[in-house]
């Protein structure tokens, strides 16, 4: 279905018309992730085009990485308006972080205040999309060591409403409507972190997250620890604890009397007592399948659990007049913890029936780390964009 074909792009901002004039603006959002505390400030810059020339746009925000923007008219009055989800406060990695929606008042742009949206979490993708069919765009947000959550949209006011029937805390990475049971009413792909990494999740014994300032130096500092045999251990090694706390060197003064221990013996229980505790429940990558408004999980085979699948696009590959879903992955770490888990070649789901390797289609994504997937119509041909993470990118010629 694929053909290979040389190309190389960039990119990591989004275009749309926000002011309701004539043209389009450019929204520049500053991805900073967990960048450096030698960066003093990061400023997200918002700029609308005018005359060829960008102009910044009427928005005041704190400072903060933002992680995704999601434009929709939510509240139907003719104009985009957005919402912004942000996934970490610099050197405050596991801290909830605010989202914003804000509401656009011919070009200047407001923040409405939305029960639920401050704090709500490491944000890695979200979605507009109408899940109780009145007419108003709902929102759907989901990010790491959360719960997907939902927005319903009452006549232009968002209210979180409850539609989940089982707890799905996750490492979720992506999310898109698919109607996967083909019946008619949309569906939700999830992508997760896979079940091949060292991380280990299950309802009984969730993997858990400690944050705190446990070395009183002003920065948070997380501590994850997973479940062996009924009790918790620590995830790193004492040379990666210890090169976030120093206090632990002087507790440990041999690899000998760190090895082994559950965690608590490695902290003491007032520190851990005083950390906010995050836990994920599920690590699998699988769809909410639509149940009259309510949403139950099923995870998808083990192929598509190998790595995590972080990005999906949507199109009629096949061309056979249904639109397919096509996934791809894979994750490089930045510390020598996971490596790389890259052995995801992506998968093409033309229902939760039928789901293709992407391998058997022609497509080679196996040790890339696929940052989005786009599709290109060009001369009546449709081509696939594949953004490689730490690589040029890919084109396929879609036959
Ligand atoms: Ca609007
Ligand atoms: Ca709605
Ligand atoms: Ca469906
Ligand atoms: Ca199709």
């Amino acid at each position: 279905m694929f053909d290979d074909f040389p190309a190389s792009i960039d990119g990591s901002w989004i275009i749309a018309d926000l002011d309701g004039e004539t043209g389009q603006e450019l929204l520049i959002p500053t991805m900073g992730g967990d960048m450096a505390s030698s960066l003093t400030e990061l400023e997200n810059r918002y700029y609308t085009y005018k005359d060829g020339q960008l102009v910044p746009l009427g928005l005041e925000l704190p400072q903060e990485n933002t992680q995704l923007i999601r434009p929709a008219d939510y509240d139907r009055d003719g104009d985009l308006d957005l919402f912004i989800g942000n996934y970490v406060v610099t050197n405050q990695f596991g801290k909830p972080t605010d989202s914003r929606l804000l509401i656009n008042q011919e070009g200047k742009f407001q923040q409405v205040e939305v029960p639920g949206l401050a704090q709500l979490g490491m944000i890695t993708d979200a979605v507009w999309d109408d899940f109780d069919q009145d007419g108003y765009q709902d929102l759907i947000v989901v990010g790491e060591w959360m719960e997907p959550r939902f927005f319903k949209n009452t006549e232009g006011q968002l209210a979180e409403v409850e539609l989940l029937q089982q707890r799905l805390s996750g490492l979720w990475q992506m999310i898109i409507p698919f109607d996967i049971d083909a019946d008619g009413d949309t569906d939700y792909v999830l992508g997760n972190w896979g079940e091949n990494s060292k991380f280990r999740a299950s309802n009984e014994y969730p993997m858990r997250m400690y944050v705190s300032d446990f070395d009183d130096n002003g920065a948070l500092e997380s501590v994850v620890s997973t479940e062996v045999d009924g009790y918790y251990y620590p995830l790193l090694g004492l040379d990666e604890l210890a090169g976030q706390m120093v206090f632990l060197r002087k507790k440990f003064t041999s690899y000998a009397d760190f090895a082994g221990l559950p965690l608590d013996q490695v902290f003491d229980d007032d520190l851990l007592q005083k950390a906010s505790l995050l836990e994920v429940n599920i690590l699998s990558s699988g769809f909410l399948r639509n149940n009259d408004g309510e949403f139950n999980f099923e995870k998808f085979n083990e192929n598509l659990q190998i790595a995590p699948v972080r990005s999906g696009l949507k199109a009629d590959f096949d061309k056979d007049g249904a639109p397919e879903l096509l996934l791809a992955g894979n994750f490089v770490d930045l510390i020598p913890f996971h490596g790389r888990l890259d052995s995801f070649g992506g998968a093409l789901i033309h229902s939760d029936k039928q789901i293709d390797l992407g391998a058997d289609l022609g497509l080679n994504l196996t040790n890339q780390v696929v940052s989005d997937l786009e599709l290109i119509e060009l001369n009546q041909e449709s081509y696939l964009l594949v953004l490689i993470y730490d690589g040029p990118a890919r084109v396929y010629r879609i036959k």
